[in-house]
């Protein structure tokens, strides 16, 4: 398939692209990096698996949008899923699962007996970063927009690394069940549950703004306390505003408004009401509506701020392409967004 006959009316052909979409890398504007990767996942695996499941039920979408004029035109190219990285992840993933069971039945972190497995995942995990940061550079540098499709939420810190190089300022759109800033996590100084904590560090990022939080530590509410960057919209929150009469139109344009221009979206599909993800790793009741985040997603580009990048995370699929379904929806809505004049 090519872009001559290419029919957006049509059933999409598998051909390795995200949606069946027929552009390569040179020609496309918006690039999807697949990262099958998940190695410090603490409760359900199998979000190294996302990309694939994403990729296969994405060919079954629709392509008209109801609020975007020829959604289907935005060029998306797609990055082939790297089976070297998905190797080395099944590796990692296998002693990493031992240490979480030494601290399961007591163990402590510090504990010499699983010291060098400790080294051996972190070093791996710095190692995933680098390649994120290498892919996520190159493709800036090459003029591209980049949407990365994990893996677990460890994975995006490259980019945004990469992104920091480029823009001296910008701001984080977290959708999230959970706030992601603990200082390493069962000892992995790169966990799933550090990436905003590790985020933090980088500081082109002057803003992190976390929506739908309703799982967190009090170590990591001290951080948000601490931090004037972070403003979090928890999930109880929000949902009492609704309760009281608070529209969602008038939160969004609050959460937006704590935004600077230059936003990053992390979207990692447990923000959402775990019916819409059930066999995502670490799923919590309560959350956001598919159509309350894309609302949300909507207001920003609505409100004239521009998104530089972003990533999806933490979709695992199950017995059925669900999970799958609704991340493709998620990746197509912001991949259009994104290349939204
Ligand atoms: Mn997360």
């Amino acid at each position: 398939m090519n872009q001559a006959n290419f029919n957006p009316n049509d059933i999409a052909v598998p051909n390795g692209s995200f949606f069946g979409f027929p552009y390569g890398v040179e020609e496309a504007s918006i690039v999807f990096l697949p990262v099958p990767w998940d190695v410090t996942t603490s409760y359900g695996e199998g979000a190294a698996n996302g990309p694939q499941a994403i990729l296969d039920a994405s060919v079954q979408l629709d392509f008209y949008d109801f609020d975007i004029p020829q959604a289907w035109q935005t060029r998306c190219g797609t990055i082939p899923i790297n089976s070297d990285i998905q190797e080395q992840n099944y590796a990692m993933r296998a002693i990493a699962k031992g240490i979480i069971e030494y601290l399961a039945t007591g163990g402590n972190v510090d504990d010499e007996a699983i010291a060098p497995q400790l080294a051996t995942v972190n070093r791996a995990s710095w190692v995933l970063n680098q390649w994120v940061y290498t892919q996520g550079r190159e493709l800036l540098d090459r003029g591209k927009l980049v949407g990365l499709v994990g893996g677990d939420h460890s994975v995006p810190l490259g980019l945004m690394q990469a992104l920091a190089e480029r823009h001296e300022d910008y701001g984080i759109l977290q959708i999230d069940a959970h706030a992601d800033l603990r200082e390493a996590y069962e000892g992995f100084t790169y966990s799933h549950a550090s990436i905003m904590y590790n985020a933090m560090k980088i500081l082109q990022i002057s803003r992190l703004v976390q929506v739908g939080i309703r799982d967190v530590c009090e170590a990591e509410m001290a951080m948000v306390r601490g931090d004037r960057r972070i403003v979090m919209f928890d999930d109880w929150q929000l949902k009492a505003n609704a309760y009281e009469g608070i529209t969602w139109a008038a939160q969004c344009q609050e959460i937006i408004s704590n935004l600077p221009d230059k936003v990053y979206i992390s979207f990692d599909i447990d923000g959402l009401n775990p019916s819409y993800c059930p066999y995502t790793g670490t799923p919590v009741p309560g959350g956001l509506e598919f159509n309350e985040a894309i609302y949300l997603l909507r207001s920003l580009v609505q409100s004239g701020k521009k998104i530089i990048g972003f990533d999806l995370c933490e979709v695992a699929p199950g017995g059925d392409e669900w999970d799958g379904n609704i991340g493709a929806r998620v990746l197509y809505k912001l991949a259009c967004y994104m290349g939204w004049k």
